[in-house]
C-alpha cells in the first residue's frame, strides 16, 4: 500500500477527475467525493462525482458545494466503494479503469492502479480530511459540511464502536472551519419523510427473533415499499433498528432489492462479528456493519441466513 503523500503527489499532478461513489451512496461516499471534488476544483482542476442510484434528498446539500463541470475525463478515483459490484450502474464503464482506490473497507476488493485503503478510519472522509492536510488544501464551508457528514454518519452521531478520538478531533476541526453540523445531524438522524415512518411502521410488524433472541431478522419487500410511497433511495437507516434490542448480538435487515433479489445489512453488538457472517455470502464490511446480496424468495433467503447465523453464534 501507499501512503497520503504519494497519493497527494499523484492527485496534484492529474486533472479532468471522476470521483465514484458506491451505489445507493450514503452520507460518507457522497461527503467525501463532493470534499474531494471541492478540494481538486479548488486547485483549479476539472472534477466531477458520478453517482450510482438515486440520491437521497437529505444529501442534495452536497453537491451545491462544487461547480458542475464537463469535461473528457483522464482520472477515476473511487471513495468508500469496497467492491467493484458495489459500483452499480457505473460498474461495467469504470471496474476496470480506476486510477486511485480510496477507501476504510478493510475487505476492499476494487482493482485500481493505486490503492489507500486505511482500515482504522471510521469513514473514508477521515482519509479525505488528512489528505486535504497533506495537499496543503484550504478547508471551505462546503468541503467541512461534506467531511463532517462523512464522519457523522457513519459513525451513527459518534456512538459506534468505529468511533474515536481522531473522529471527535476532525469534526470539531470541521465546526471550526464553518460545517452547519447541527442542521447535517437534524437531517441525517432526526427528519423523516411520512413515507419512511410509514414504511418503518410496516417493517416492525416483521420482527422475528431466532436463538433466545440472540438474532433478530427484519424485512422490507417492493410491495411494501410501493404502499407506503417510499423511493427506493429513501430505504436505508432500517438495519440499526434489529441491533437496537436487548440481548440481540446479530441484527438481520433483509431487503427486496428486485424480485428474487435481497440485499441484506448485518449490525452486530459485542460477541458477534458482522462481516464474518456477510463473508459467508460473499459480501464483507466490518466487524460491526457488514452487507451482502443472496437471491431467492423472501422465505428461502431467511432460511439461508438463519442457518448461517446458527454456526456462528
Ligand atoms: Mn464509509
Amino acid at each position: 500500500m501507499t501512503d497520503l503523500l504519494t497519493v497527494s503527489r499523484i492527485l496534484k499532478e492529474q486533472d479532468n477527475i471522476d470521483i465514484l461513489t458506491h451505489h445507493y451512496p450514503d452520507g460518507d461516499t457522497l461527503g467525501s467525493a463532493y470534499a474531494l471534488c471541492g478540494i481538486l476544483q479548488n486547485m483549479g482542476k476539472n472534477a466531477r462525482v458520478i453517482t450510482s442510484g438515486t440520491v437521497a434528498g437529505k444529501y442534495e446539500f452536497l453537491s451545491e458545494g462544487v461547480k458542475k463541470q464537463e469535461f473528457e475525463r483522464e482520472f477515476v478515483v473511487s471513495v468508500d466503494v469496497a467492491a467493484p459490484t458495489l459500483l452499480g450502474e457505473n460498474q461495467q464503464e469504470y471496474e476496470n479503469i480506476i486510477d486511485l482506490c480510496i477507501d476504510h473497507h478493510g475487505t476492499n476488493s476494487i482493482e485500481a492502479k493505486v490503492k489507500y485503503v486505511e482500515e482504522t478510519s471510521a469513514a473514508a472522509s477521515e482519509i479525505i480530511y488528512e489528505l486535504a492536510k497533506v495537499m496543503d488544501a484550504e478547508i471551505t464551508v462546503p468541503i467541512a459540511n461534506g467531511i463532517y457528514t462523512g464522519v457523522s454518519t457513519d459513525t451513527g452521531c459518534f456512538r459506534y464502536t468505529n468511533t474515536t478520538h481522531r473522529s471527535h478531533l476532525i469534526a470539531a476541526e470541521m465546526m471550526a472551519s464553518g460545517a452547519d453540523w447541527q442542521d447535517i445531524n437534524t437531517a441525517m438522524f432526526e427528519m423523516k419523510t411520512r413515507a419512511k415512518l410509514e414504511l418503518e411502521r410496516m417493517v416492525y410488524r416483521t420482527l422475528e427473533y431466532f436463538f433466545d433472541g440472540r438474532v433478530a431478522v427484519i424485512h422490507t419487500t417492493l410491495e411494501m415499499q410501493e404502499k407506503a410511497g417510499i423511493g427506493d433511495d429513501e430505504v436505508e437507516g432500517l438495519a440499526s433498528i434489529p441491533r437496537r434490542i436487548e440481548g440481540v448480538l446479530l441484527g438481520i435487515t433483509m431487503r427486496e432489492k428486485e424480485n428474487g433479489v435481497f440485499k441484506i445489512s448485518v449490525r452486530s453488538n459485542k460477541g458477534a462479528n458482522a462481516a464474518e457472517f456477510c463473508q459467508i455470502f460473499g459480501g464483507g464490511g466490518h466487524a460491526a456493519a457488514a452487507g451482502c446480496t443472496v437471491e431467492g424468495s423472501l422465505e428461502e433467503v431467511k432460511a439461508k441466513l438463519i442457518e448461517a447465523a446458527e454456526k456462528l453464534i
